[in-house]
């Protein structure tokens, strides 16, 4: 793919246009009307907040500590133990599919870091916990001609992707525990994919499919301009201090 410039307003360029935002948001013309209470003070919204969030869908989560709310999906499910699946297939040995008690029957490891995101906000020091990424790669086997690892989503829209080499670092979690707490449903919850060392875009929320893949797939983001390796301060024209 030709690297093109970010979509929303980190390329310094022109912001997000009404018609994106609307897209993104799943609405139409039509389905403004249909939507009063989005229809109520969106000009407020496209005008200030869309010029700082190319998703779209922006909102300061109560007790968020920093954090604000992104999806891309206009209504996610809700899913729990009865519900959620994640599952690991692909270039491997061994397909697999994991419930929410089986990841939390696994080793557990805490990582506190910074998080970043590529439109600018940062929250210091926030501890996540769950079953590293690379323990359920070896568990699953990789094919020797794998080089990638792709994530999706049960929101069904997005995606993300890593080298498999990045995947296999310690650092890359499959988060459960946020702040020392189940990760809500705001954050993605129950389990989300946790890239310490990149901007949190590649951090894919309400994770349910890991497919071993042999290249790259850019992901919905990186569909849209940014760059595939979001490295904290070394990606996406940015100079912010690393996050590892
Ligand atoms: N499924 C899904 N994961 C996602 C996103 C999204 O829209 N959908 N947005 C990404 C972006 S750009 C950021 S900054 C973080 C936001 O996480 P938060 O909502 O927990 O703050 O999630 C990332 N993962
Ligand atoms: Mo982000």
């Amino acid at each position: 793919m030709t690297p093109q410039p970010p979509a929303g307003p980190d390329s310094g360029g022109a912001p997000v246009g009404r018609r994106l935002v609307l897209g993104m948001l799943g609405l139409g013309a039509a389905g403004l009307a249909t939507a009063p209470y989005l229809q109520n003070g969106l000009e407020a919204f496209l005008g200030s907040a869309a010029d700082k969030d190319p998703t779209g869908l922006t909102g300061l989560l109560p007790n968020g500590g920093g954090f604000r709310y992104y999806s891309v999906a206009s209504s996610v499910p809700r899913k729990g133990p009865e519900s959620y699946r994640l599952t690991i297939d692909g270039l491997v040995d061994r397909p697999a599919t994991y419930t929410l008690d089986d990841l939390r029957a696994m080793e557990q490891t805490r990582l506190v870091r910074d998080v970043q995101c590529v439109t600018g906000w940062r929250v210091p020091d926030t501890p996540f916990e769950g079953v590293r990424l690379s323990r359920l790669l070896a568990a699953a086997g990789i094919k020797p001609e794998a080089g990638a690892v792709r994530f999706t989503c049960f929101d069904g829209t997005y995606s993300e992707s890593l080298t498999l080499r990045q995947a296999g670092r310690e650092d890359v979690l499959v988060a459960l525990r946020m702040r020392d707490k189940p990760l809500t449903h705001a954050h993605g919850g129950p389990v989300r994919l946790y890239v310490t060392p990149m901007y949190f875009y590649k951090s894919a929320k309400w994770l349910s499919g890991i497919t071993v893949t042999r290249e790259v797939r850019p992901g919905y983001w990186e569909e849209r301009g940014y760059d595939v390796d979001a490295w904290v301060g070394r990606s996406n024209g940015r100079d912010d201090a690393p996050t590892v």
